[in-house]
């Protein structure tokens, strides 16, 4: 571009690219700073007597999001900036405060006590400390040594206790210890037969029980560090790299992304992780960003194991409520969880005092070119002439991983030209597995709830439903959710040569109730349009959602955890918007008896029709363990797609601009 065009290009940039997200420098729905985590953890806690020697402990400090319609009119006149509040949910004297500051004034909005069923979040360090008393238990020392086992190699981890119709009435968790003898791979070699019970109040062992049956499996072929493997190895990952001459394509300004046709907020949140907001996408044609997703993130994460037995019926975990998915965030790796041309950034979460915990590299941002095809066309057909367009596929990444224990979940929002949104998670890391006696396959004659993948240890069958909370704009807040069910038709009347074809009989959902759907067993496509805005041609503006792989709950409805984890019932569930409806598990999931999960809201059967809604995804994964997830798994991908439809006058990636070609050295493919 000459100089002098490129002014003009900028000049009508700025004219016409007024974004949805103004470029203030601290944006209403930022994550709570270090220094406003401080402020928090400061006025919570002189709020107490400060005699009273009770401890005062945090298990959520998160950004009090304002509500729609003050953050919308924010949007439109960015002087009516609202105040930035917190909420802090906290337990002191064995009760659980919920506590609504104003970060300008510093002061307390509210301070409700939460007298309910069900408790916050766990906190890392209790967890941690409890993990340590088995350690210093003379019976559990005893059970050590009883196996013949090295109490320096054991290792205990702390599992939530669920609910399965007695109240506990007392904050509890349950450990299970491992012997790791040689090896890292600690959740592979489970210390059977030790039943212990942690009050994490008093923080002392207030169960203990032991019935030995079954030995340690063999740490043989375990470990997973490369520094501790044999040959032979392979095969060999050859050397790659994306290289970009002229610099990362999007932009990044606080919280906010930009990229091509795209831009929006990203935040982290303490228990859900990565929520993206305001998301909204600039339509060439009519100069203007239009919204899609006014927040988005993962609400919950349901995982029932299905071994009944008492050692592990318990295994029921929901993972964001009950130990947040922010605070298990990992660090990510330069090179090897993320691409070469990825830029990093943290997060910061309260720790159990209150005080910031900084969660180095916490997200990734990078431009994927996989190598894929945006769009293509050969036309073979006309005589004498050959004609071939294509385009290459290039896409936005922001990736959180939240490692629970065990298992790795890579979380993955993908935003692509087109205007579609791609949510994934891949899930990593070490099964859960239990001791066996057995070697082989055919010594098994009972069930086992498992596959056998190595000696002794056995893999036991379990869910993944990792629900999301999809608040979508579709070019405006009022939207209807429309199923068009594909229906058969068949000919009787000999007026054509066919017997049957299937056409598209549409139906608005006007109620919740008609909004839930369990995928798979009726074909439709399911789509959030605005129906007061239409396209030329007459169709609404809108988005379809795109499911993959699709499981729901097998389980008994009056089954406890599926009482807890009722959500997952269906695939799909469409609300009206309420502020306080985030969480599809409920605020207190830990020992929670299903009182307040999304199961139970949508049951008053609200009105959804032309209304400010809200989808809710479930992507359900059925695991039946292989011997491949053995020692670590492979990762294993599911998700799904929001992708316009009618949105669009046309493909909004038809004028895409082709990237020039990167002179690469001993490359020598032309385009
Ligand atoms: C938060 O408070 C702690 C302890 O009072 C202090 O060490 C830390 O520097 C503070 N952090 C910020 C960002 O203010
Ligand atoms: C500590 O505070 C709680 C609640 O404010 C109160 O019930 C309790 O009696 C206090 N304990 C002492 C020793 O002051
Ligand atoms: C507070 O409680 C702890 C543990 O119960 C005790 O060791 C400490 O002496 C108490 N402090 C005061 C000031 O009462
Ligand atoms: C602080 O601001 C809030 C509005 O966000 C107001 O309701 C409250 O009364 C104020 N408190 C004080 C102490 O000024
Ligand atoms: C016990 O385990 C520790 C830690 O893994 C190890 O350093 C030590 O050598 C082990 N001792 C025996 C006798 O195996
Ligand atoms: C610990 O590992 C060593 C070496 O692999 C093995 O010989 C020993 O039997 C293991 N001990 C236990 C208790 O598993
Ligand atoms: C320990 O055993 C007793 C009696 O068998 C049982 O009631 C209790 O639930 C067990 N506790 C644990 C933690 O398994
Ligand atoms: C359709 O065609 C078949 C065979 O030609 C004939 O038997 C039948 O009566 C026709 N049906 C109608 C409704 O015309
Ligand atoms: C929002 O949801 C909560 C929890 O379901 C409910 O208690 C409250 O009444 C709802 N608010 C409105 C305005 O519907
Ligand atoms: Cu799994």
């Amino acid at each position: 571009m000459a100089w002098a065009s490129k002014l003009l290009f900028i000049f009508f940039l700025s004219i016409f690219t007024i974004d949805p997200i103004s470029s203030y420098k601290q944006h209403p729905l930022d994550p709570l700073s270090p220094e406003e985590l401080n402020l928090t953890q400061t006025i919570v806690k002189d709020s107490f007597p400060s005699s009273n020697n009770t401890t005062l402990t945090f298990h959520y400090v998160g950004l009090d999001e304002p509500d729609k319609p003050v953050l919308l009119s924010w949007l439109s006149k960015p002087t009516n900036k609202p105040p930035p509040r917190a909420l802090a949910i906290t337990r002191f004297n064995k009760q659980t405060h919920e506590f609504i500051i104003d970060l300008a004034n510093r002061s307390i909005i509210s301070n409700h006590v939460y007298a309910g069923y069900g408790y916050p979040t766990l906190g890392i360090d209790e967890q941690t400390e409890a993990m340590q008393l088995p350690l210093k238990y003379d019976p559990f020392i005893g059970s050590i040594r009883k196996r013949g086992l090295n109490l320096s190699a054991i290792v205990c981890s702390s599992f939530t206790v669920g609910w399965f119709g007695r109240a506990r009435n007392r904050r509890v968790v349950k450990l299970q210890c491992f012997h790791m003898n040689d090896t890292v791979n600690l959740y592979l070699l489970p210390i059977e037969g030790i039943q212990i019970i942690v009050d994490l109040e008093e923080m002392k062992i207030v169960e203990y029980n032991d019935s030995f049956k079954v030995p340690v499996p063999n740490s043989e072929g375990t470990d997973y560090r490369l520094s501790k493997q044999k040959p032979p190895f392979g095969p060999r990952i050859n050397r790659a790299a994306i290289m970009q001459p002229d610099g990362p394509g999007f932009h990044i300004d606080g919280h906010t992304i930009r990229w091509m046709n795209w831009v929006f907020h990203l935040s982290f949140d303490a228990r859900v992780g990565p929520m993206i907001s305001l998301a909204s996408i600039y339509d060439s044609e009519k100069h203007k960003y239009r919204s899609v997703l006014y927040r988005g993130h993962i609400s919950e994460l349901f995982g029932p194991y299905q071994d009944p037995t008492e050692e592990y019926y318990f295994n029921t975990f929901f993972d964001c409520g009950e130990f947040g998915f922010g605070l298990s965030a990992a660090s990510l790796v330069p090179l090897a969880d993320c691409p070469n041309n990825a830029v990093f950034m943290d997060g910061y979460y309260a720790g159990q005092n209150g005080i910031p915990v900084k969660v180095s590299n916490v997200f990734c941002i990078f431009e994927r070119h996989a190598g894929d095809i945006m769009w293509r066309h050969t036309e073979f057909d006309i005589p004498d002439v050959s004609i071939t367009e294509a385009r290459p596929e290039v896409s936005l990444v922001v990736r959180m991983v939240a490692t629970i224990g065990n298992y790795d979940h890579i979380l993955d929002w993908e935003f692509k030209p087109s205007g579609s949104i791609n949510i994934q998670v891949g899930l990593s890391g070490i099964l859960e597995v239990k001791a066996a006696t057995y070697t082989h396959s055919d010594q098994i004659k009972e069930d086992v709830y498992g596959t056998l993948l190595a000696e002794n240890t056995i893999g036991l069958y379990h869910d993944h439903f990792l629900t999301y909370r999809l608040d979508v704009d579709i070019d405006g807040v009022d939207n209807s959710f429309i199923k068009h069910n594909l229906i058969t038709k068949t000919v009787t009347d000999n007026s054509t040569a066919r017997k049957s074809y299937w056409t598209v009989v549409s139906e608005t959902a006007k109620t919740e109730s008609e909004a839930k759907i369990r995928l798979g067993l009726k074909p439709a496509e399911l789509v959030i349009v605005n129906p007061n805005k239409k396209t030329r041609p007459g169709n609404s503006y809108g988005y379809r959602l795109m499911p993959g792989p699709e499981a729901h709950s097998l389980l008994l409805e009056d089954d406890y955890p599926q009482i807890r984890g009722a959500f997952t019932k269906y695939n799909v569930w469409v609300t009206p918007y309420n502020k306080s409806e985030k969480w599809a598990g409920g605020r207190y999931v830990d020992q929670s008896h299903g009182q307040d999960t999304l199961a139970v809201w949508s049951l008053r059967n609200r009105e959804i029709d032309n209304k400010d809604i809200v989808l809710w995804y479930v992507i359900g994964i059925h695991h039946v363990p292989c011997q491949e997830d053995f020692p670590v798994m492979p990762t294993l991908s599911s998700g799904f797609e929001l992708r316009p439809t009618n949105f669009f006058e046309r493909s909004a990636v038809l004028k895409v601009i082709p990237p020039k070609p990167v002179i690469w050295p001993n490359y020598n493919a032309s385009p």
